[in-house]
């Protein structure tokens, strides 16, 4: 890995297979949902830099697992490659499934997914309700995010958090509304990584830890 001490925000592998993955300790939050969902854009926009993880508008941009390393907090961001897009033809499609199936069940120092929903469809496709069930099967914690909340209402955008949420069984106001365009969500996104990451320490630890929206992860990349 990468010096991470020297870094602030940068890419530290690209690998196509788990076992290939870097070696480290630092707590991983990955992001996890169809192909052109936002998630390369959302972990982009989370760590403050332009064009950090590469987004196209076809679907189907991220074919491997991105490792992205932050310095404040110290975690590592993990772009998955998306799911659900029938064009990348059935091979890659498997790989794909192997790649994020085998991430999340064996993935040691996997602390957490986040699934991204596009706020647009406002609904889960059975590869998301897999990828529930994965999650749960894994005992990984599970934030999930409604992307893209830029092209909706207000009125709408309330609407589809509804629907979601009573979808999944989950308490009323639990799924954030983010905007990789516009930023929206990037706080209130940051302090459910927070958390996850306080969970994860040992209680006194936890308590001597200094609340960070996250503000500070990634004013520049190496
Ligand atoms: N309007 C709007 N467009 C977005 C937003 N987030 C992503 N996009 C666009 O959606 C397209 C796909 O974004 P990506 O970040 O590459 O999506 P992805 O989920 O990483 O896609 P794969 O790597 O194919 O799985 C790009 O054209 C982005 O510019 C958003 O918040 N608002
Ligand atoms: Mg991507």
């Amino acid at each position: 890995m990468k010096n991470p001490q020297n870094v602030r925000a940068a890419k530290i592998a690209s690998v196509r297979s788990v076992s290939e993955a870097p070696q480290h300790s630092w707590p991983e939050v990955a992001f996890v949902g169809r192909s052109n969902v936002g998630k390369s854009s959302l972990l982009t926009m989370l760590t403050g830099l332009r064009n950090l993880a590469p987004v196209s508008k076809t679907p189907g941009r991220t074919k491997s697992l991105g490792f992205y390393a932050l310095k404040n907090p110290e975690l590592c961001l993990v772009d998955l490659p998306g799911y659900g897009w029938a064009q990348l033809g059935q091979d890659m499609r498997r790989q794909i499934a192997t790649m994020i199936s085998d991430y999340v069940t064996t993935r040691s120092n996997l602390l957490g997914l986040i699934l991204l929903i596009d706020a647009r469809r406002a609904e889960l496709t059975d590869d998301d309700w897999a990828m529930v069930k994965l999650a749960m099967e894994a005992e990984r914690a599970l934030l999930v995010v409604l992307t893209k909340s830029d092209k909706l209402s207000k009125n709408q955008l309330s609407q589809a958090r509804m629907a979601v949420e009573k979808a999944l069984e989950i308490p009323k106001g639990s799924i954030i509304p983010v905007s990789s365009l516009n930023g929206t969500g990037k706080k209130e996104l940051w302090v459910q990584i927070t958390q996850l990451l306080k969970a994860s320490k040992e209680p006194a630890e936890a308590t001597d830890e200094a609340a960070t929206t996250g503000e500070d992860s990634a004013a520049t990349a190496e």
